[in-house]
């Protein structure tokens, strides 16, 4: 018996056990799960996908992107997607690829960068506050990773990112919404510096790219990020994120074919014209053609309303903790990202209590990172605010 109270099952049956007995026993394994849909998940990036993305999705599970001489229609359906992204992005040209996630995403952008500038020991300049998949793609790619400072506004400090340049960096990566408190970096600046020294600059918008083209007309102040800055060569964002799509779906956009190109491999055994410019070989086309019918679905109106609900509950969620004693944010959202802080107790404890009532929030070196998600109801931060506020006055006595 495994630690809690069910059954650990480590060998195949003998004989086949019938479907109905297997999902009641997946019901009481999976139990222990958090759900989107308690509105206890205020760490995540993800949400439950939309229902209409899960019904396509189930629907075309045998696609395979990984052979599009077979799948070619699913392939197409790919391109539309990413044409419908780019255009989002300010660029209806761009060419890329639906993968598995920003991880993947990311690899891609530094592979085809590294590729592109054939230097030898190659460097990478991205803020602290980068996601580790960056420190998971230059190990892989075997580039160095310097990691330059942020300014007072928590964004990569576009100096410290200029003197850091040297004749090995093969690229600079910006965020359009860090993972740690959603704030977006000086992209218009770290373009002209890409100009102007002629270097491949990737934007981390994995996050941000589904909330960021809609502030301005949200009322919210617009932020600079995408393809209309000249210097930006290839951009990750993430359906499975604030896209609603179910996982997998991350993208990757390149400004144009040609770098992609830089990562392309043929494959020459598989008839039809076959070659591949992503990590991944075998992948799946349900994913693709989930967000194409949800991009369809939706439209510009139906994502700019669930990034209207996010940011406004956000903001409530700013004011009620600028009220409570000895609770503070770290610094004002740009996206649907809070970092509380607390210099009455210990931030470490405050979690774990959070955890002991049920709260999944996450903790950042000093601050809990709270990020309103779609599946987040105004109920669930008034409940939560509620134990927080018992929480610390426990800890203080
Ligand atoms: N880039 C940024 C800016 C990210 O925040 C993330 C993930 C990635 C890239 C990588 O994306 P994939 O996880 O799709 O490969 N950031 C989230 C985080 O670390 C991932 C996450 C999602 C974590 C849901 C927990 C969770 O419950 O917070």
């Amino acid at each position: 018996m495994s630690s809690d109270t069910t059954h650990r099952t480590n060998r195949m049956p003998e004989k086949g056990l019938p479907q109905n007995m297997i999902i009641q026993e997946l019901e009481v394994k999976l139990q222990r799960d958090f759900t989107y849909s308690s509105g206890k998940i205020l760490c995540s990036m993800c949400t439950n996908p939309h229902s209409f993305a899960k019904q396509i999705y189930r629907r075309y599970l045998e696609k395979n992107l990984g052979d599009p001489s077979l799948f070619s229609a699913s392939a197409e359906l790919e391109q539309e997607t990413i044409s419908m992204l780019g255009s989002l992005l300010s660029n209806p040209k761009a060419s890329g690829s639906i993968v598995s996630g920003g991880t993947e995403a990311n690899i891609i952008a530094l592979w085809a960068a590294r590729n592109l500038a054939k230097k030898e020991r190659g460097e990478v300049i991205v803020p602290v506050s980068a996601h580790y998949s960056f420190d998971k793609a230059s190990d892989l790619l075997n580039l160095k990773l310097i990691k330059v400072k942020l300014n007072r506004r928590f964004q990569m400090d576009v100096k410290a990112a200029e003197k850091a340049i040297t004749s090995r960096t093969v690229a600079i990566v910006g965020l359009a919404g860090s993972t740690g408190l959603g704030v977006v970096d000086p992209i218009r600046e770290l373009s002209e510096i890409a100009l102007a020294y002629n270097i491949y600059l990737h934007v981390d918008a994995a996050f941000g790219g589904f909330v960021l083209p809609f502030l301005k007309e949200l009322g919210y102040k617009p932020l600079d990020f995408d393809f209309s800055l000249p210097g930006v060569c290839s951009i990750t964002i993430d359906p499975h994120k604030m896209g609603l799509a179910p996982i997998p779906a991350g993208g990757i956009l390149f400004r144009d074919a040609s770098m992609s190109e830089a990562i392309r491999m043929e494959v020459p055994y598989l008839s039809g014209e076959m070659n591949q410019s992503t990590l991944l070989g075998t992948r799946s086309g349900a994913s693709a053609v989930a967000v194409w019918a949800l991009l369809m679905h939706l439209g510009r109106a139906g994502y700019a309303a669930v990034v209207e609900r996010c940011l406004r509950l956000t903001w409530r969620l700013v004011e009620e903790i600028q009220r409570i004693d000895g609770l503070g944010i770290v610094t004002e959202p740009t996206l649907n990202v809070v970092g509380v802080k607390t210099d009455t107790v210990d931030v470490s404890l405050v979690f774990q209590e959070l955890r002991k009532r049920g709260w999944a929030v996450s903790l950042f070196h000093d601050y809990l990172r709270i990020i309103i998600m779609p599946h987040t109801k105004p109920s669930h931060i008034k409940s939560f605010l509620e134990d927080l506020q018992k929480i610390l006055e426990n800890l203080k006595t």
